[in-house]
């Protein structure tokens, strides 16, 4: 999806122009996909933007950061409250939000001790991640050939930059082959996520998540979806999920900050019933949630004000 360009971004403390936001060629996090980032989205609410659960999100990337071992310059509620000038500055009323941080030009060679950390902000339009017709019609899953990395390999919990090259491999893997979305199996052959989404199956009655150990992300709309569902008269558990259950699901459903909450109509064209009704009424709540019309979400909407 062509990026649509916003006036400025965010970048060590200044905002800049947005055709100035340049790094050199050689910087290191560009050779080693040693990066870490977030996708957050601000929706319009009742009173102005609201960027929705930033402060989980800064945390995760303070997380991310931690994992590997990167001195991250800034505090949490200091990108917080640069992640709310970036969009207060925008003037969107809604938009997709990207901070990153990342080595910077200086310092070639695997090791990072001598390098200088840098962090950028950019916000800007972003639509329906999976396509507009992503929970009317539901989107195309075919189980991947390439394996979810690992603990051990690359931990899952750090949403770090180079981690996505699996995750691009999935991608173009599925799309090539006509479907919408790849689902990852880890290396013990159980489900863990898709490539830039959590997913929920619903059988007998219960929906079911895998956990972070399966090599999933800690989806934050993972468990905002899991508190709705939950408040819905919902059971949700997480566990184990191997890939015959998405076969035989009674419905399926992905989530992310980027793709919300998507229905999912068939898994390696086995058709599944969708949107089912469990993906319908949560898709429903969640839409009203992330935009302040929800008064049991409110606190997860930080207004940019
Ligand atoms: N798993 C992966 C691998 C992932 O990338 C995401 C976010 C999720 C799960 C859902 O996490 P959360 O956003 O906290 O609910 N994927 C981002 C899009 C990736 C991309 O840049 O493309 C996102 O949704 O922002």
């Amino acid at each position: 999806m062509p990026i649509e360009p916003t006036e400025k971004i965010w970048m060590n403390g200044q905002m800049v122009p947005w055709a100035d936001a340049q790094i050199h060629v050689l910087t290191h996090s560009l050779h080693y996909g040693t990066g870490i980032f977030e996708g957050i989205r601000a929706y319009e609410t009742a009173e102005g933007p609201a960027v929705f659960r930033l402060t989980e999100h800064i945390e995760r990337l303070h997380n991310s950061a931690k994992i590997l071992m990167m001195d991250l310059p800034y505090s949490v509620d200091e990108l917080v409250d640069a992640t709310k000038q970036v969009v207060r500055e925008s003037g969107l009323p809604s938009c997709y939000i990207r901070p990153i941080a990342y080595y910077g030009y200086g310092e070639m060679g695997l090791a990072t001790s001598a390098c200088q950390t840098d962090v950028a902000i950019a916000c800007w339009p972003w639509g329906a991640y999976l396509g507009d017709d992503a929970l009317t019609k539901g989107v195309k899953l075919k189980i991947s050939s390439w394996q979810r990395h690992d603990h051990n390999i690359m931990p899952p919990a750090s949403k770090t930059t180079g981690n996505y090259a699996n995750s691009t491999l999935a991608k173009m893997e599925a799309l090539r082959a006509g479907y919408d979305e790849a689902v990852m199996l880890n290396r013990a052959g159980l489900v863990a996520e898709c490539s830039g989404e959590n997913l929920f199956v619903s059988r007998g009655g219960k929906l079911i998540t895998p956990p972070l150990s399966s090599g999933a992300l800690e989806g934050i709309t993972q468990n905002s979806v899991s508190v709705i569902a939950r408040d819905l008269g919902l059971e949700v558990e997480i566990g184990d999920i191997a890939r015959s259950d998405l076969y035989i699901a009674d419905e399926m459903f992905v989530v992310g900050t980027a793709a919300e909450v998507s229905a999912v109509n068939s898994v390696d064209d086995r058709p599944l019933p969708c949107p089912g009704p469990a993906t319908t009424a949560i898709a429903e709540v969640y839409a009203a949630a992330v935009r302040g019309k929800d008064d049991r979400y409110l606190s997860w909407c930080e207004s940019v004000a």
